[in-house]
């Protein structure tokens, strides 16, 4: 097929599921064509199969606004025209799904036809789309598409809930490539940051204030009174400033790192014995699985799609959102010696679940549907 990926080009979860998308169905023979502002974070490598076309925004004085979405839309229909593709592909119901129906329109004025595929993937509906602002555009653009996903069971649930939505909304869960997300052998980081048996604790986020990182900090507080243990913080955003005065207001601050934005993420979670996401919103945890991926158990809340990936007491623990008592009592419990081998054991085999390999067919029957439906 030839097919055109609409995603937000940044660190965020969509993107790199969109990206890590592409790049498997060009593996697979497909033709990619990526329609973003900028180069995705993740295309970085080369295949006879992937292009990318950037979006560029005059920059007029006249707008305040500069009318992304109508650049976007412009864009797909040049692209779909000329570079003949079969399934237009959006992530993020806004603006992407509202931008593609505008193009669709437009083709279909000029003799061609499109079908667009929609994937929700959590923060474009529970936190931007339910917002009065955006909820006509949001609760149109998924009505008019001709494919919709959603990446978790709870999400589909809150979009039904909370729009009036008359599509069928298939789940198609994250994925994960295995062959990046493993447990390597980096003795001699760990050596250098637990150089006496600390146990490691990990959080990566965009520090937005759903990821809860304070949460975070006071887990890790209430753990190191009672053993040896570092926190490592990965990942950057608008609550870093308030998170580093907490941690330096901290008895045990020395053990707490910042590591900012990293790219090689599964180097830090092959060394890590725990990895924390107490979020009160996530649709689906990309960042655990990349943890469990790596053989590192979960602590999480129930927040959203998070227990459809993370199942308690097996590949970690499953908490109350905010219930920082009880997330200090599960890490201390998966982090005893007689424990952690099983959860580490546990999370790898249910990473395997979800390995790119078996959720990409997923997107192909999809496409393929929405085709056949023309
Ligand atoms: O979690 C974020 O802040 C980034 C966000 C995004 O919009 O890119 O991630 C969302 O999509 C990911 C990929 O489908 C999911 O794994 C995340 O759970 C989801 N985040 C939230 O729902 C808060």
């Amino acid at each position: 097929m030839n097919i055109g990926i609409v995603c937000y080009p940044t660190f965020g979860g969509s993107g790199v599921v969109a990206t890590e998308l592409g790049k498997a169905l060009a593996l697979k023979g497909h033709r990619v064509h990526f329609i973003t502002y900028s180069q995705p974070v993740r295309l970085d490598f080369f295949n006879e199969n992937l292009f990318y076309h950037e979006v560029y925004i005059p920059p007029y004085p006249l707008f305040q606004f500069p009318p992304y979405e109508l650049a976007l839309a412009s864009k797909m229909v040049d692209i779909v025209q000329n570079e003949k593709l079969d399934v237009l592909h959006v992530h993020y119901a806004i603006p992407h799904a509202s931008a593609a129906y505008m193009a669709k329109q437009i083709l279909l004025t000029r003799g061609i036809r499109v079908p667009v595929v929609t994937t929700l993937h959590g923060t474009d509906i529970t936190l931007v789309g339910k917002d009065a602002s955006y909820e006509p555009v949001v609760t149109f653009s998924i009505n008019q598409s001709d494919g919709v996903t959603a990446v978790s069971a709870d999400l589909r649930r809150e979009t039904y809930e909370y729009f009036a939505i008359e599509k069928d909304i298939e789940v198609i869960p994250n994925f994960i490539n295995l062959e990046r997300f493993k447990k390597q052998n980096k003795e001699h980081f760990r050596a250098a940051i637990a150089p006496n048996g600390e146990k490691l604790l990990t959080h990566t986020s965009n520090f937005r204030s759903v990821k809860r990182v304070e949460d975070v900090v006071r887990i890790f507080a209430g753990v190191r009174e009672q053993i040896p243990a570092k926190l490592l913080l990965v990942g950057d955003g608008p609550d870093r400033p308030r998170i580093e005065k907490i941690v330096r207001e901290l008895e045990h601050h020395q053990d707490v790192r910042f590591l900012g934005k990293l790219e090689a993420v599964e180097e830090v979670l092959s060394v890590t014995d725990l990895f924390l996401m107490p979020s009160e919103k996530e649709s689906f945890g990309l960042a655990a699985l990349e943890a469990m991926a790596c053989e590192v158990p979960v602590l999480s809340t129930n927040a959203g799609g998070i227990p459809e990936l993370n199942i308690h007491g097996v590949t970690g623990t499953v908490s109350e959102i905010g219930d920082v008592p009880d997330m200090v009592k599960q890490a201390l419990f998966i982090l005893q010696d007689e424990n952690l081998p099983r959860f580490k054991a546990a999370a790898l085999a249910r990473a395997e679940e979800f390995e790119v390999g078996k959720i990409v067919p997923m997107y192909e029957d999809c496409y393929r549907r929405a085709i056949q439906a023309q």
